[in-house]
């Protein structure tokens, strides 16, 4: 009884102190802004979030379901936003664990967090507060916490969040589907910009190659093994003494040279820029930020010093527009040593021997335009996001015609406007690996399509099954880069057995040959922010079996992936069908299913993407019942803005089946590139087996097409022989 008592005093307390939203408007048709009765906009405004402030277009009928409360518990800013109970969950981001959310309880603070090791996982170095949510109808709705304040988000049949900063709005987004969804949310948060085709392909990292002499082996092994690849990563030892912008006197002593080699066979360069400055009177980027004031300050209003590889340093404030021009003149004349990319890491920040392993949240930072002066507690978790932002600027300064290309640690939502971004330090080990699949999705799923894990694990040493079925797998993620820890063992594609490198080099063959159809696919998240790797559920919304799929994926909507230790997937209902790729199975390429209704244009091999050509291609296509199947190509100059200015190709891939036959072709729809003239083979995909056309030039082809059963995937008829370790 008094265990009731208890229960319900604190139900009532909760009660009284519960109030909903005191103003609210839609922005958009089906997105709706709530705000707590003491809302104050100087704590919150300009949203980093949203690519525009959020204007009223109209009331929120009273029929609108998804309602936030807001109350104050334990001097914590609460939010209670009541959804169906049977809907399933998603989003937050980064976030370590299964794909379906609910239950989930993650905190919002960026950390550093080696192997996942700190908190239990529970807060990684990037913070989504988003949720998308899925009804067993099929229809879906988001949650935005325009916060960017330290707090915590559990996602229940009560999405709550609990912030320690002010009380804050919250956008409710009500739609019919959930690529209707996604497209709303990137509609507030803008797209990614079109990345360079370069940084579609495989990219070969370790923490370091070094010295330079070591990059340029690394660079002429992947071209000897014949495993295509566009870029080759330069972690911390290149820099002297760590300091950033700098180069290793003695063994990166001539960065053009080492650059132009590079270049010469086709790989770009990406290097990391650290936030953390070395505090040293005399190293010319400490001495401007020093003399303009620019750094980070702490509760006394002196430079914050915190320690991070070059010892101790300071740290730009990059909430200051002022701050991240100057950063941005800092690119220039780094890149003019032929630098392609960069990296920017640690940038939590993370701070050696901090609190958190980070910086006193009573640190202060200046703002400006429009942003207020305020704490760290509240600029922590965008520290990466305004880093990035001006690294963009600097980026663009420097090359002004390339687009750029940026990879970052640390982020917030909205950050994927500015950079591209991997899960950080993962571990070498199965359940990594695993869980990398659902990691990828969920940020796909909140706004970050570009994105993908350290292939082969970073942390601890990798061995050859682990890096044979992560390539298999791991080249139908967004970004493709194998990667691991200093000390580690070595875990190129050649670094085990003969079998390993084999395995890689299909597996990556096969990315190279479906690039058109990826960059295609880029293209369509820079436009509509649909993610390039979707959860199963998006091939049927309504089959209510999928929604906790997290071993099979997709690769836009016409790829299905299966790996080879997923014998227990869920798959969709439906023709669809295994491509039978020309290499013999090896027993670890995944299993790759084309959508009935489905074309996707494969190209040629070749070694990297400067030398891709879609002269000649392939079109895989799947016919549906009625002997109908379509698809897109998009295709530009793979690097520049000229796109903008109508100089790209969109074209429009159909097919029809006329009695016996079957005519495909494919025909420009938009753009001002002119079209092609090509070679062309159809293979059509059915019941598991392949037929191929002749070579035909021009733009149309049409061969007899056998009778399909229309069975879609029997895995009984699957092998599945990857034991998870
Ligand atoms: O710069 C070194 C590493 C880097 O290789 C890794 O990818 C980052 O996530 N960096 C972290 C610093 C420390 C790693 C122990």
């Amino acid at each position: 009884m008094r265990k009731i008592n208890q229960l319900l005093s604190a139900f009532l307390f909760c009660v009284s102190l519960s109030a909903v939203a005191q103003q609210s408007y839609l922005t958009a048709p089906g997105v709706a802004v709530f705000y707590p009765q003491d809302y104050d906009a100087a704590a919150h405004s300009p949203s980093p979030i949203f690519e525009q402030d959020l204007a009223p277009v109209g009331n929120v009928p009273s029929s609108w379901k998804i309602r936030p409360m807001y109350s104050v518990q334990d001097g914590k800013n609460v939010v209670r936003i009541p959804v169906d109970a049977d809907a399933d969950l998603y989003g937050g981001g980064e976030v370590w664990g299964p794909l379906r959310r609910n239950g989930k309880t993650i905190q919002f603070f960026n950390i550093d967090t080696p192997c996942y090791g700190v908190d239990g996982g529970s807060h990684l170095y990037q913070s989504h507060p988003w949720v998308f949510g899925l009804r067993k109808d099929g229809t879906a709705f988001g949650i935005i916490a325009d916060n960017t304040w330290k707090s915590e988000m559990t996602t229940d049949a009560e999405v709550v969040f609990r912030s320690e900063g002010p009380a804050f709005r919250v956008v409710i987004i009500e739609k019919e589907s959930p690529e209707a969804l996604m497209q709303a949310l990137v509609q507030h948060t803008g797209t990614m910009p079109l990345p360079p085709l370069w940084s579609l392909g495989y990219q070969q990292c370790r923490y370091s190659y070094h010295p330079d002499t070591r990059v340029k082996e690394i660079a002429d092994t992947l071209r000897h093994y014949q495993i295509p690849s566009d870029v080759i990563w330069m972690d911390i030892h290149y820099m002297d003494q760590y300091k950033i912008f700098t180069w290793h006197p003695e063994e990166f002593s001539k960065p053009k040279e080492l650059n132009d080699y590079l270049h010469s066979l086709n790989f770009k360069s990406v290097y990391m820029i650290d936030p953390g400055v070395k505090a040293q009177k005399g190293y010319w980027v400490d001495d401007q930020l020093m003399q303009n004031g620019y750094a980070v300050l702490d509760e006394n209003d002196k430079p914050f010093v915190g320690k991070v590889w070059p010892g101790d340093c300071h740290f730009p404030d990059f909430t200051r527009p002022e701050v991240r021009s100057w950063w941005s003149t800092l690119y220039p004349p780094f890149m003019a040593q032929g630098v392609d990319g960069i990296w920017n890491d640690m940038n939590e920040p993370s701070v050696f021997g901090g609190p958190a392993g980070t910086m006193p949240m009573t640190n202060k930072h200046l703002g400006g335009d429009g942003l207020r002066a305020d704490s760290h507690l509240r600029y922590h978790n965008v520290y990466g996001l305004n880093m990035v932002r001006a690294s963009r600027q600097g980026l663009l300064l420097a090359n002004p015609d390339k687009r750029p290309f940026i990879l970052s640690r640390s982020n917030f939502l909205g950050g994927h406007r500015y950079a591209a971004t991997w899960t950080g330090d993962n571990y070498s080990n199965w359940e990594q690996f695993m869980a990398s699949i659902p990691m990828s999705i969920t940020l796909g799923l909140s706004g970050q399509p570009f994105n993908g894990p350290d292939i082969g694990g970073f942390c601890g040493d990798s061995n050859a099954k682990l890096v044979a079925n992560w390539t298999a797998v791991g080249v139908y993620f967004p970004f493709v880069r194998n990667h691991c820890i200093d000390g580690g063992r070595a875990q190129e594609p050649w670094a085990f057995d003969q079998q390993t490198l084999d395995v890689c080099r299909t597996a990556i063959n096969r990315r190279y040959r479906l690039m058109p159809y990826i960059y295609t696919l880029f293209q369509e998240a820079s436009v509509n922010g649909m993610p390039v790797m979707r959860p199963v559920f998006m091939a049927d919304a309504k089959d209510a079996s999928l929604r906790a799929e997290q071993k099979a994926f997709m690769l836009g909507a016409d790829l299905l992936v299966l790996p080879r230790w997923a014998g227990d997937a869920q798959l969709p209902q439906g023709d669809w069908d295994i491509i039978p790729f020309e290499a013999a199975d090896d027993g670890f390429q995944p299993y790759v299913a084309l959508r009935p209704g489905a074309i996707v244009p494969m190209a040629n091999l070749y070694q990297n993407t400067t030398e891709m050509r879609t002269d000649s291609l392939t079109l895989l296509v799947n016919p549906d019942a009625e002997g109908v199947a379509a698809g897109t190509l998009y295709e530009d100059a793979g690097d520049g803005f000229q796109f903008r200015h109508g100089q790209y190709a969109q074209y429009s891939i159909k097919a029809q089946t006329v009695g016996k036959k079957i005519t495909v072709s494919l025909s420009k729809a938009d753009g001002k590139l002119a079209e092609k003239s090509r070679t062309l083979r159809v293979g059509i995909v059915s019941d598991g087996k392949i037929t191929y056309s002749p070579w035909t030039a021009g733009s149309e082809v049409t061969m007899k097409v056998a009778p399909d059963k229309q069975q879609g995937i029997d895995k009984n008829k699957l092998t599945f022989p990857q034991v998870p370790e």
